[in-house]
């Protein structure tokens, strides 16, 4: 294991002195190392922003990277390819590796990306190298001289991190939490008041609170697919206007693609609930902070055009919030500023659902069509 020192330190002496990212939790070391320092390190929303930021750095002279897990790298793709292989910036990428080696052995959310991460960046033609856990200091400098050989000859290059490469670091808590809410009875508070409005859960610890509190059918619990839970909301909400739809977000998920709202905004479904449980950091990953502290949410929805927007600090409020959402037109926004979790998180749903099981009783729940695939004899 190289520590989060080490990593930082053996960059920073390589003059790379610039980076950015959205966490992984293997990267939770240096992210909270050089989160200490001002100007090091931009926590982005997204990946394809975390490297448009460090491509913007690099082409003002400062030696950058960015860092990802691979999850995100479909966020990346578009600004690798359109910007940084086209305009040959020289730029440093580290993925984490979920769903590697062995798919099995990881949430399912991470079994297509895995397998492929390496082959996809074998097909854009980038030089990469994988870390593993048993890589020491020589390995990791071995590979870094590589990759500053890719760099000069104008190639990006990756280095693809395994679990239990790079060591931790005790991440800052953020500050102000006692007087905000515990995340777990905002849930139950929504879930006694929705008794029957489908609920589209965010991944991060959204969705394991849910299916602690309550696992119903009309769950929807979106593992993976990170700032997508208010699109998917939308979704269901414009295909089912006689239903209540209740979205459960995180603020770092919301962030990610805040270009949702604006879609709501556009589409007005007026059977649309946006609860955004605003923690201010990501706290599943490792309790890196988010952007949320100097991004007003509600403001937000409300310049995208929901019809009533608000933040709620106390339980009652909360209570006041989703009662009047659930018997006026919407869309709604509430943001909910939430104390981090402390103590043991309930399991995943996919510790005893399956993904296909998730979606199939969702949708018979809902009054969905009949699920495509098992669905015979269609011509
Ligand atoms: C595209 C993408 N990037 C990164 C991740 C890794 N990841 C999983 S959960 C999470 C944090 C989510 O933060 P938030 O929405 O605030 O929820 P919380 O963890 O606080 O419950 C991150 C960064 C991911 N799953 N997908």
């Amino acid at each position: 294991m190289i520590s989060a020192e080490r990593f930082c330190d053996e960059l920073q002496r390589r003059g790379f002195d610039f980076a950015s990212g959205v966490p992984c939790s293997f990267f939770g070391g240096p992210i909270a190392l050089l989160g200490r320092e001002p100007g090091r390190y931009v926590p982005a929303t997204n990946e394809g922003s975390a490297l448009a930021v460090a491509a913007g750095a690099a082409l003002a002279g400062r030696s950058s990277y960015v860092m990802l897990q691979n999850s995100g790298l479909g966020n990346l793709i578009n600004p690798l390819t359109s910007l940084v292989m086209t305009y040959r910036i020289p730029l440093l990428s580290f993925v984490s590796l979920r769903g590697w080696p062995d798919p099995a052995e990881d949430e399912p959310q991470h079994a297509v990306m895995g397998p492929t991460t390496q082959p996809y960046l074998r097909l854009l033609g980038l030089p990469n190298w994988i870390l593993r856990p048993g890589d020491g200091l020589e390995q990791f400098r071995k590979i870094l001289g590589a990759a500053q050989d890719a760099l000069r000859a104008g190639r990006p290059p990756f280095v693809l991190v395994e679990k239990g490469v790079v060591g931790t670091t005790e991440a800052q808590p953020p500050e102000g939490n006692d007087t905000k809410l515990d995340s777990g009875e905002v849930v139950r508070t929504i879930t006694k008041l929705a008794t029957d409005s489908p609920i589209i859960a965010s991944t991060g610890y959204t969705g394991r609170e849910l299916f602690g509190i309550e696992d119903r059918p009309t769950n929807f619990y979106m593992q993976g697919s990170m700032g997508h839970a208010s699109s998917i909301g939308l979704g269901v909400a414009l295909a089912k206007p006689d239903r209540k739809v209740i979205v459960l977000d995180g603020d770092g998920a919301a962030l990610m693609h805040l270009g949702a709202f604006s879609t709501i905004g556009s589409q007005q479904p007026s059977n649309l609930i946006h609860v955004v449980l605003d923690n201010g950091v990501h706290d599943s990953t490792g309790s890196q902070p988010t952007t949320s502290s100097t991004t007003r949410l509600e403001e937000v929805a409300a310049a995208a055009g929901y019809q009533t927007w608000r933040r709620c600090r106390t339980l009652t409020e909360v209570r006041d919030a989703i009662g009047s959402a659930l018997g006026s037109p919407g869309p709604h926004m509430c943001v909910i500023p939430t104390r981090p979790r402390t103590g043991p998180m309930p399991p995943r749903a996919t510790s005893s659902l399956t993904p296909e099981s998730i979606r199939g009783r969702f949708t018979a729940a809902i009054g969905g069509a009949p699920d495509a695939t098992t669905v015979s004899g269609a011509s």
